[in-house]
């Protein structure tokens, strides 16, 4: 398959002001006419391309003729010669959405019809330029069934609509605002609405609808709350007033990705609208208001101001996470959200850094550019983002985001426009900086502190290495924004504050004066960059820092340094000395000064796989026994501390608060640990917390501790669990999941069976993501020495890959991390990827992920 490379970017030939487009809905036979208005672009003969996916001209019309011979198709394109600057084209195609398994395009979900068209699934439902730098004006009208489709949607503002014979109906919309192919929009169901409106700071109104099934009506709430407090926080924070009178989200089933930002019409996974008490956990909650808010930004961030091209992806997806990461951690604890989003970067993002399918925020190349919605482009590029705001300071970073939005609205930017932009409202030259756009990778900082107590200076030596990747073997070094403090060790003071400290080349030294006392370095603090830093600090100064820093990233930070320390040191030796691990826990959850949600996470062992991103080998078998004997050691040392953790947080009326959060989570973590302790009465507790729960944070928190153990209540509580909620779809999927991660020793044998349950389907991707997804991402089941859990992988990957590419392509990434395994495993991994690639008939998705993952 073809490679699409950057620098080959080239304007349109044609370009489209305007298009008319008319639907005739039917699921098996949708009739799709357009009639666009095309203008030549610049001078040359080239022909009109329309680019096309499986659609078959039923008619051809070129100013109002039909032109039989005007016309070429060019595999699935369609090529039309013209003579003049100036021409309107019609076309005409028929559909099937109740065949389209990819959800790319127009498709059906649970018995309505919607849309996909980001990235090039346009193409699928007309003839068009289908790229994000031709910018339309767009008139919908749509046809269906009235009783079966009783409400029509599409972007912008409705302007007609009525009934017609023969109990059909049909609705227009007009969007004025141009907008390329993807944010394209349709929806035709049979569904209902939480309707709401929301006075903007102009005192304009905007008429706000959620729309659902009506079962799931009662749990949109917290999806409207979030959206009014999106549109509120735009404003205010970056000066973003909404611009039409309709705000419409609909909720569908199936569903590729997370949500869609279409123009006025989002349209989502109803995983992240849908949320009650009963059904949601507190991280579906956060999730929801996360999603709603980063659809909602797209507004300014992608739509207003869209992409040039694909490779300028993070363009709109770095800064639009930043944005609602910045949302999230205004609306709850800044602390905690930022712990949050760091972990999810490491678990996502480092590895892909460090593996085959690496590749700089900026991509250079692609097959498939569904492929490159990544970790990296989004979050790593959240990151990217993220350092300029600390580089420039609010202030100028506000100005930045302002000249950009004014100098470009209305246009297909570029990273560069928007680099420039920030550059020229502060005044700050970022031209090395641009190096976070084109090298990937995670720089690797070495941080060594000296003391001279003497001269009281201290000096921080700095030493930066961007690892090689794939295509860029050799790297410069980059500017690195590190956030740094010295805590004295006796007095616990900081000296002279916490300093910016910018490194810029492969090596520098920093000088800090008047240092009386032996310094503790406090580096990274609030994960300044997305970086790996390596110093060598005692276990006493971690301990100090977990129970000192007043940055509360740095605190979290030296703890879990701690404990990787203590584990990495157990994996390589059979043992470890826990004590200082279980005395840095034991300060923490006795430190009343720290909220729940804090402690909860500071004391919670690092994940599996993170412990095995820090080994040169990852052993699954002995980092699992080294985790679980520290688990061990810190529930029993610890069990009075866990019993009065529990005790304090176990009061059971539901609230939805930062507060009343932190103390579920502290709770269930709390019970972890009992239950790691060996008590004999965990399994009650545990199973009464399942049984007595009134919210589902509390019941699917214990059914993962059941999930994990032993105990006679495990299978009671599976059933029950399943038998309660057998007609929601999304707890089903926590169902799957939750059988999916456990850590016991029959989990390939478990998932192996569920994916024949009957409630297990490949037409579904949240049921994929759910037990295959899941099951990728625990090392110890996955990772089985028989290398069944590849096996079980390939073949999940090449079923679904005839259905549903790009959902089969994203199941991919695990097999790729055989270099990191032993031998055994790694020639397991490779022979199921060679088996992917030697498949006849593979997708170009799963074809590029599965060929750059042997490489
Ligand atoms: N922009 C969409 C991406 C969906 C495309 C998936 N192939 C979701 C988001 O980032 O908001
Ligand atoms: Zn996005």
């Amino acid at each position: 398959p073809p490679v699409i490379h950057r620098e080959d970017y080239r304007p349109p030939d044609w370009l489209v002001p305007d298009i008319a487009l008319d639907f005739t809905l039917d699921p098996a036979a949708t009739r799709v006419k357009a009639r666009l208005s095309v203008t030549r672009n610049g001078v040359h003969q080239r022909p009109l391309r329309l680019d096309g996916d499986g659609l078959t001209p039923v008619a051809v019309r070129i100013d109002g003729e039909p032109q039989a011979d005007a016309w070429r198709m060019d595999g699935p394109a369609l090529l039309i010669d013209l003579p003049g600057d100036a021409h309107e084209i019609e076309t005409e195609v028929e559909i099937a959405p109740e065949a389209n398994s990819q959800l790319m395009g127009l498709y059906a979900s649970g018995g309505n019809l919607c849309t996909q068209c980001e990235p090039e699934g346009f193409r699928r439902i007309t003839f068009f330029p289908d790229r994000p730098d031709v910018l339309s004006r767009y008139v919908v009208r749509m046809e269906a069934d009235k009783a079966r489709y009783p409400v029509l949607l599409s972007n912008g503002d409705r302007t007609g609509g009525g009934d017609l014979p023969g109990g059909r109906h049909w609705a227009e919309w007009r969007d004025p605002f141009f907008k390329p192919t993807y944010l394209f929009a349709l929806v035709a169901a049979d569904l209902v609405a939480n309707r709401d409106s929301f006075a903007t700071r102009s005192g304009k109104q905007v008429e706000l609808a959620i729309w659902v099934k009506p079962d799931d009506l009662p749990r949109t709430e917290h999806a409207m709350a979030a959206l009014k407090a999106s549109m509120a926080w735009d404003e205010k924070v970056y000066g973003r007033e909404y611009d039409l009178g309709e705000f419409n989200i609909v909720a569908v089933a199936d569903f590729n990705f997370g949500a869609m930002e279409n123009k006025s019409l989002n349209i989502f996974n109803s995983r992240y609208i849908l949320a009650d008490p009963d059904t949601a956990t507190d991280v579906d909650y956060d999730n929801v208001a996360g999603v709603v808010a980063h659809e909602y930004f797209h507004n300014w961030s992608g739509n207003r101001v869209t992409c040039r091209d694909w490779f300028q992806l993070s363009l709109k997806e770095g800064f639009t996470v930043f944005r609602d990461q910045s949302f999230s951690a205004d609306q709850g604890s800044a602390a905690v959200k930022r712990i949050e989003d760091v972990r999810a970067l490491r678990a996502a993002q480092f590895p892909e850094d460090a593996g085959p399918l690496a590749h700089p925020i900026r991509p250079e190349s692609y097959i498939e550019i569904s492929n490159f919605y990544t970790a990296t482009v989004y979050n790593k590029g959240a990151e990217v983002i993220r350092m300029l705001h600390t580089i420039l300071g609010p202030e100028k970073f506000r100005a930045g985001s302002d000249l950009y939005f004014e100098r470009h609205d209305g246009q297909a930017a570029t990273c560069e426009d928007f680099v420039t932009a920030m550059e020229d409202a502060s005044g700050v030259d970022l031209t090395r900086f641009r190096l976070w756009y084109s090298q990937a990778g995670t720089p690797r900082v070495r941080a060594t502190l000296t003391h001279e107590p003497a001269g009281g200076q201290a000096r921080l030596t700095l030493e930066q290495e961007v690892p090689p990747t794939p295509g860029q073997p050799a790297k410069q070094p980059m500017p690195i924004p590190l956030r740094v403090a010295l805590y004295g060790e006796m007095t616990g003071e900081v000296f002279g504050g916490e300093r910016l400290v910018m490194l810029e080349d492969q090596h520098q030294e920093i000088l800090f004066e008047g240092i009386g006392e032996r310094p503790i370095l406090s580096i990274n603090r609030g994960f300044s960059a997305p970086v790996t830093v390596v110093s060598e600090r005692s276990a006493a100064d971690l301990a100090f820092l977990s129970a000192r820093d007043d940055d509360p990233f740095a605190r979290y930070e030296a703890m879990q340094q701690l404990m990787v320390d203590t584990l990495v040191g157990a994996v390589a030796r059979g043992s470890a000395d826990h004590r200082p691990v279980i005395d840095a826990v034991q300060d923490t959850l006795r430190n009343s000064a720290l909220d729940a949600a804090f402690i909860a996470e500071a004391v919670l062992l690092p994940s599996e796989s993170f412990i095995g991103d820090q080994m040169a080998k990852v052993d699954p078998v002995a980092i699992h026994a080294a985790r679980e004997a520290l688990r061990r050691d810190l529930g029993q040392e610890l069990e009075d501390e866990w019993r009065a953790s529990y005790a304090k947080t176990h009061a059971n009326r539901y609230e939805y608060t930062p507060a009343a959060k932190g103390l579920r989570r502290l709770k269930t973590v709390a019970l972890g640990y009992l239950a790691a302790s060996g008590a004999e009465d965990a399994a009650i507790i545990a199973h009464r917390q399942f049984r007595d729960a009134d919210n589902m944070t509390d019941r699917q928190g214990a059914l993962a501790t059941l999930a994990n153990s032993p105990w006679p209540e495990r299978d009671e509580a599976l059933a029950a669990f399943y038998d309660r909620y057998r007609d929601n779809g999304l707890v089903i999927d926590k169902w799957f999941t939750t059988q999916a991660l456990s850590t016991r020793d029959d989990t390939v044998d478990a998932v192996e069976k569920l994916a024949k349950h009957p409630d297990f389907t490949l037409a579904n991707p949240n049921r994929i993501r759910a037990l295959v997804g899941a099951f990728s991402v625990n090392q110890k089941a996955f990772n089985d020495a028989s290398g069944r859990g590849y096996r079980f992988l390939a073949d999940m990957v090449l079923a679904v890959d005839k259905l549903n590419p790009q959902t089969a392509a994203k199941l991919v990434p695990p097999l790729g991390r055989w270099r990191r395994f032993d031998e055994g495993r790694a020639a397991l991994m490779r022979k199921e990827l060679e088996r992917i690639v030697a498949t006849p008939g593979l997708s170009k998705d799963v074809f590029e992920q599965a060929s750059k993952s042997l490489g």
